[in-house]
This record gives structure tokens, C-alpha cells and sequence, in this order.
């Protein structure tokens, strides 16, 4: 049997943190051994943003450098930078001939930006019909994604059926892969909202290269309520069960037994468990950053982007002739 596709992108917009990595770069790391995977920096979703192309610049091989890191393998997987690979664009505009605006008025991650006052722009509003090219670009069979993304995967889902409707079968209709925990961790500011790059306040976000003295730090202010019993419970103690699914994941045990274990212990011995357990995480990390050079990966991407391309434009063909745009 042909092995399956797997693509995912990260934006390259700063801060990779806690959320990102529980959240989908594990599961990417973990998928590269059995599926044919495909994963990229998004360089080009990030400038629906306010940004410095100065700052930018580093950023995007900051990103690329975290990946690598966290455990991307090159030569298992096809990574490079999405800008360097015209054909998403192309499909983009092809996609968003067919995308109705009702329906793009309805993702809540665009009235959210835009409600927090990050000005609406034509690239921020049709974010999801780039993000379904991405996807659908490599014929992708799967999606490793947070929970913030399931709205943009099943419009992308919705896409790929109207235009195999349309032009025949083309597209496989992706899934998406969302962790059973840890997919949407919380603010360590504020736990009734997701952890993100953007927020203002650092000490919401642990990041992947937050160095152990730090992590702890932030853990221990993480907020939670005044009761000081540790149990799982996300209306009533969204802080408490954010920080059981974290240390759930970083330590393979369930969340009933880590409340059987912390249950009675209090918050304070609590919380130095769960440092202890994302600090072991990370160290490999951390480690493995610190050995990656930045030639080695300018050297990296630069395959990246033309194996990719070639990938690409074989896929482009198709689209082309099944669309009446003909072949280039
Ligand atoms: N808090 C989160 N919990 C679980 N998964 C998360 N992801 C993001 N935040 C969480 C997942 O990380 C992947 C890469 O995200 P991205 O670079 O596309 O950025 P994003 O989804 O816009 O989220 P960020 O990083 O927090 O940025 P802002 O500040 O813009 O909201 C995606 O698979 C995402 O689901």
C-alpha cells in the first residue's frame, strides 16, 4: 500500500512554546518514522501580521532551527520554507475562487484577531484558503494540528470535496490528528484562554528554550484557584487540569493516576512535579539546539525548498490541466 501523506506548517512568528510543541510538533516528530511527511514554515502566514522584515529574516531561521530541535529530520521528511514554493500560492488562488465569503466570515480565529485589534487585512481574512493549499498541495492525508486549528482543517476538508465535485478526484479528503491531551493548552496567565506567541505577557507561555530555572518560575505562578485539592476538572479548575494534562503528556501517565498520586499533596508540591516533568522534556531539546549551526541550516532549507518545489510542481500539473489552465 502507497504510504500516506502527512503535512503540517508552524508559523515562524517567535516564542515556539509549550502549546505548539504538545500540541502538534510531537505528534509530528512521532509521525515521520511511518508516514511520508511533509512539514514546512509558514513564513508566508505569518506576514498577515504587523511585522519587521529585519526581525523577520531571523525569525524564520529561528523557526526552521526549532524545528530541527524538536526533532524534524530532513532526511525523513521534506521540510522547507513555504514562501520558497510559489505553487502554494498558486493553488491558493484557485482554492479561493471556490471559497464562499460566508464562509470565511465564520472562522472564529479572524474575528478574534481582528477583535483583539490586529487590523483586517485581505491575507488575514483568506488565511484558511492558504492553509488548505498547503495542505492539499501535497495531497496530504493527514493533519497534526491543536485544537485552535480544527475549524481551518474542516473547511479545508469542505474545499477538497467541492473541488473534487467540480473537477474530479483529486484531492484525498485530510484528517486532522489532534492530541487527546494537551490539545489546546491554556494560559499560564489566564486559563480560560489558549497559550499563544502573541500574547503580551511572557509569563503565559513556557517556551521551548526557556531555560529550567525559568520554567519552573512560570510554573509555579501558573494561576490556579484556591481550593487545593489536585483533581481534574476544566470548568471548575481550568488551571489545576491544564497542568494535569501537561504533566500527563510529558510523562506518558493518565490523568487519574496523577490525581490518585498529587490528589491531597497540595498545589506548591504539585506544581514542582509538573516543572520536573516539562523540564525533562524539553532538556533534549534545548540540548540539540545548541549543536545546530546556521550554515548547516541555510544548507538544510536550500534542499528543502527544491525538493519541494519539484514535488510541487508535479502536483501543479494536474491542477493545472484538470482546471483548464493548462500545464506549465
Ligand atoms: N495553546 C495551544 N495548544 C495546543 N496546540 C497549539 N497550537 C498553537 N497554540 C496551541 C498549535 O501549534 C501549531 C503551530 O501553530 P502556529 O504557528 O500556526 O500558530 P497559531 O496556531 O496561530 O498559535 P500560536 O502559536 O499561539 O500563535 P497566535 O499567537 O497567533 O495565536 C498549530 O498546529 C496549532 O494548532
Amino acid at each position: 500500500m502507497e504510504r500516506q501523506t502527512v503535512f503540517s506548517g508552524l508559523q515562524p512568528t517567535g516564542n515556539v512554546h509549550l502549546g505548539n510543541y504538545l500540541g502538534a510538533l510531537r505528534n509530528w516528530v512521532k509521525l515521520q518514522d511511518s508516514y511520508d511527511s511533509v512539514y514546512c514554515v509558514v513564513d508566508l502566514h505569518a506576514i498577515t501580521v504587523d511585522y519587521d522584515p529585519q526581525q523577520f529574516e531571523q525569525d524564520r531561521i529561528e523557526a526552521a532551527k526549532v524545528l530541527l530541535a524538536v526533532g524534524i529530520d530532513p532526511d525523513k521528511s521534506l521540510f522547507y520554507f513555504q514562501s520558497q514554493v510559489p505553487q502554494h500560492s498558486e493553488l491558493a488562488w484557485i482554492l479561493g475562487t471556490m471559497t464562499p465569503t460566508g464562509v470565511l466570515n465564520r472562522m472564529t480565529q479572524y474575528k478574534d484577531k481582528v477583535a483583539r485589534g490586529i487590523p483586517a487585512n485581505l491575507g488575514l481574512y483568506s488565511y484558511p484558503v492558504l492553509m488548505a493549499a498547503d495542505i492539499l498541495l501535497y495531497h496530504a492525508n493527514l493533519v497534526p494540528i491543536g485544537d485552535d486549528q480544527r475549524q481551518h482543517l474542516e473547511m479545508t476538508r469542505d474545499l477538497a470535496e467541492r473541488f473534487n465535485n467540480r473537477f474530479g478526484e483529486v484531492f484525498p479528503i485530510p484528517d486532522a490528528l489532534i492530541p487527546e491531551t494537551t490539545a489546546r493548552v491554556m494560559s499560564f496567565a489566564d486559563p480560560t484562554s489558549k497559550m499563544s506567541k502573541s500574547d503580551p505577557n511572557e509569563k503565559s507561555r513556557v517556551l521551548i528554550l526557556d531555560s529550567p530555572d525559568v520554567v519552573r518560575k512560570k510554573i509555579k505562578s501558573a494561576m490556579t484557584d484556591s481550593d487545593p485539592e489536585v483533581r481534574f476538572d476544566r470548568d471548575e479548575k481550568p488551571g489545576i487540569s491544564n497542568l494535569l494534562e501537561i504533566m500527563s503528556t510529558c510523562t506518558g501517565e493518565s490523568i487519574d493516576n496523577l490525581v490518585a498520586e498529587y490528589g491531597g499533596s497540595g498545589y506548591g508540591v504539585f506544581k514542582e512535579a509538573v516543572a520536573d516533568a516539562v523540564i525533562a522534556e524539553l532538556a533534549p531539546i534545548r540540548s540539540a539546539y545548541t549543536q545546530l549551526d546556521d550554515e548547516e541550516i541555510a544548507r538544510i532549507m536550500r534542499r528543502g525548498a527544491l525538493d519541494a518545489r519539484t514535488r510541487a510542481e508535479g502536483f501543479q500539473q494536474t491542477v493545472r490541466q484538470v482546471t483548464g489552465l493548462a500545464p506549465v
